[in-house]
């Protein structure tokens, strides 16, 4: 008797489990016995790989979660240099731990039951019931007890408490469940109470959506979208505000996007009817009001009926529906035809979420990316040790770190200006860069994304390893709460209406973050790519300027992305020039300062924008032939 496992049987026999060696040791392979006989031996014995249900013993590894907050030199970096609490460290390294062990399997579990909706109780009653998994309900006591909302208004950390309240976000996002969806729009609603004063009947309101106790904890809905479209709010609302003789209203309408609609609360737009029924058409006809989500003693909701829950590309894991308003009693909270101008504080807090969330997946599939680079071999080594693999992932975590950096400075920018710290330059740069962040990032998440997708090759593809979820969820990133376009021209009108002093803002702060780097040799090509970018941006201003309007509006998007990078290039070398920084830090500055940091220019200098353009564009895009 021996061993027989020479040659190429040996591709055979290495998926007999270790506990089978003695049988495959003591029984049946004589010397000169055929392979042939030998398999059937086996197989007969049951015990051949690839055989009725064998399928060897080669598992491929998953890529690990491992705590999000240790894993992650940046953020550490940054707050080390900003926030250097030692409270702020333990509690977001406690959370990070909580995340990975914990949070993230109700994250998944969220996913796999999603939510639906009841109409009707076994004995025909309507009831409009939104039946959510109970990890989704563990994350809203959790969102409370961690003070995901609360940080922002406990104000902990005076100036940089956005900071320490996004940093927890961030980490929580891609782990959330979407739960980080109603946290946006809580926020922002409380930010909204907030600046119009706390006072009934938003008094209590306010306490709850933003205490820490988790039976307290409310959250709120931002009903704009109907059914004409979500973009163009102003035209597009029909709800109507019938007043009643207490002060109140009941609302009517059909509200066609109602993201997390098991909100307790929400924030709605409606125009007011006068007397005769009429209302005022347009922006100047839309107010603001504030509703609570309640039940009669039968059970049925009060004044509202859920049509429909939405069948999405992602986000399933949170319930979005259509909602008739049938009588819903709300409060004004805005003056009358008020009501953009004063949802717009809500806008801004979900627009810095939206950012948050958009770099947080890009960090998360990062992050999963290069543990499984560690555990997965192929051409006869780990993939680290592949160059090309690892250019791959270097370039996606140059973006994550922009985009990073980039959402940060906003949060600092908004932690300044509710602490009272804010200078005016401070506030316009807040104003242009809420858009510009919001935007970039959306965008730069679904590239990053679906580039970390490819780095587990089939494996990424597939739906249970809960990956291809952070794709189908950052694609939202980029439509809800402005579109790319929306949000272009929403910074064309701020530059519009400061007068140009956001951009003056922009400039002289961008210089600013440059000045500490102009005596580092190893950023040298990073600064003058930054400065020669802002130099052909102030040249496009001035063209700009004298063409029509039509001129600006073509190069929106261009403009807006042109914002984003040179301002994330400033950020990266201003950071790269810290004390604290490491070399990690310089060769991604260096690295995001090769990209076209000012493609307006580069596009304005093309011709992309002139008169001939949108025929050509309208040409090219109904070309028949
Ligand atoms: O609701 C949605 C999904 C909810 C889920 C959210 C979850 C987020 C989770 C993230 C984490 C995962 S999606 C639907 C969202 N809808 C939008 O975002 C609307 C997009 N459209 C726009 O932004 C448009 O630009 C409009 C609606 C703002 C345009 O309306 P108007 O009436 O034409 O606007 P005007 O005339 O330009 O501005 C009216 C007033 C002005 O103030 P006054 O009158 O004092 O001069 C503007 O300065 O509103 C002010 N205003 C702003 N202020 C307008 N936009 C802004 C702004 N962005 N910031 C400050």
């Amino acid at each position: 008797m021996m061993l027989v496992c020479a040659g190429s049987c040996c591709r055979v026999w290495r998926g007999v489990p270790r506990q089978l060696a003695h049988i495959r040791s003591a029984s049946v392979a004589e010397p000169g016995m055929r392979r042939s006989d030998e398999e059937h031996l086996w197989e007969a014995a049951g015990y051949l790989p690839f055989s009725r249900a064998k399928i060897g013993s080669f598992f491929q590894e998953r890529p690990v979660l491992k705590n999000p907050f240790l894993e992650d030199a940046l953020l550490r970096g940054y707050l080390r240099r900003h926030l250097p609490q030692e409270a702020a460290f333990s509690d977001l390294c406690a959370f990070g731990e909580r995340v990975a062990n914990e949070v993230d399997d109700w994250g998944r579990e969220c996913e796999v039951t999603p939510p639906r909706l009841v109409h009707f109780d076994p004995w025909g009653r309507r009831v409009d019931h939104i039946v959510t998994s109970p990890a989704w309900k563990h994350m809203k006591d959790l969102s409370a007890q961690e003070g995901l909302v609360a940080i922002g208004y406990e104000r902990s950390f005076g100036e940089w408490s956005r900071v320490y309240q996004m940093s927890k976000l961030y980490i929580f996002s891609p782990s959330s469940g979407l739960y980080t969806c109603p946290l946006a729009m809580t926020d922002g609603a409380a930010k909204v109470i907030q600046s119009i004063g706390v006072s009934w009947p938003t008094d209590e309101a306010y306490s709850r959506l933003t205490t820490r106790q988790p039976d307290r904890f409310w959250t709120s809905g931002q009903w704009m979208t109907e059914r004409q479209g979500g973009s163009d709010v102003g035209s597009g609302t029909e709800t109507v505000a019938v007043p009643q003789t207490d002060g109140s209203y009941k609302l009517h309408g059909f509200k066609w996007f109602t993201s997390a609609t098991d909100a307790d609360m929400t924030l709605t737009l409606a125009r007011i009817q006068d007397r005769t029924g009429a209302t005022t058409p347009g922006s100047r006809g839309l107010s603001l009001f504030y509703a609570e989500v309640s039940r009669d003693e039968e059970g049925r909701l009060k004044g509202i009926e859920v049509q429909r829950l939405k069948d999405k590309l992602g986000t399933r894991q949170m319930p979005t529906a259509e909602l008739l308003l049938d009588g819903l009693q709300a409060h004004r909270l805005s003056e009358e035809g008020r009501g953009v101008a004063s949802i717009a504080n809500m806008l801004t807090i979900t627009r810095i979420h939206n950012s948050v969330s958009a770099a947080a997946a890009m960090r998360r599939v990062v992050q999963l990316a290069r543990d499984y680079a560690t555990r997965r071999s192929a051409f006869g080594k780990p993939l680290k040790d592949h160059p090309l693999h690892i250019q791959t992932l270097a370039r996606m975590e140059v973006e994550t770190r922009g985009a990073f950096l980039l959402v940060m400075d906003v949060c600092r920018l908004l932690g300044r200006e509710e602490s009272g710290m804010a200078t005016q330059l401070d506030t316009h740069l807040l104003r242009l860069l809420t858009p510009v962040v919001k935007l970039y990032t959306g965008k730069q998440a679904v590239a990053v994304v679906s580039e970390g997708l490819e780095s587990f090759g089939g494996q990424g593809y597939i739906e249970d390893t809960g990956l291809p979820g952070l794709l189908r969820d950052a694609q939202v990133l980029s439509i809800w709460e402005g579109t790319t376009n929306v949000l272009s021209l929403d910074v064309l009108r701020c530059v519009a209406r400061s007068s140009g002093m956001v951009l003056h803002a922009y400039v002289t702060h961008a210089k600013s973050l440059l000045a500490g780097a102009s005596s580092v040799s190893s950023l040298a090509p990073a600064v003058k790519a930054v400065n020669s970018a802002l130099s052909e941006l102030e040249d496009f201003v001035q063209v700009a300027a004298t063409r029509a309007p039509g001129y600006l509006e073509l190069a929106a998007r261009d403009l807006a992305y042109s914002l984003a990078r040179i301002y994330t290039g400033a950020l990266l070398i201003d950071h790269a020039c810290w004390k604290g920084a490491s070399p990690s830090d310089t060769y991604a500055a260096l690295r995001w300062c090769e990209h076209d940091l000012c493609p307006v220019a580069t596009k304005q200098a093309r011709g992309c924008y002139d008169p001939s353009t949108p025929p050509l564009d309208a040409a090219l895009v109904y070309d028949r032939d």
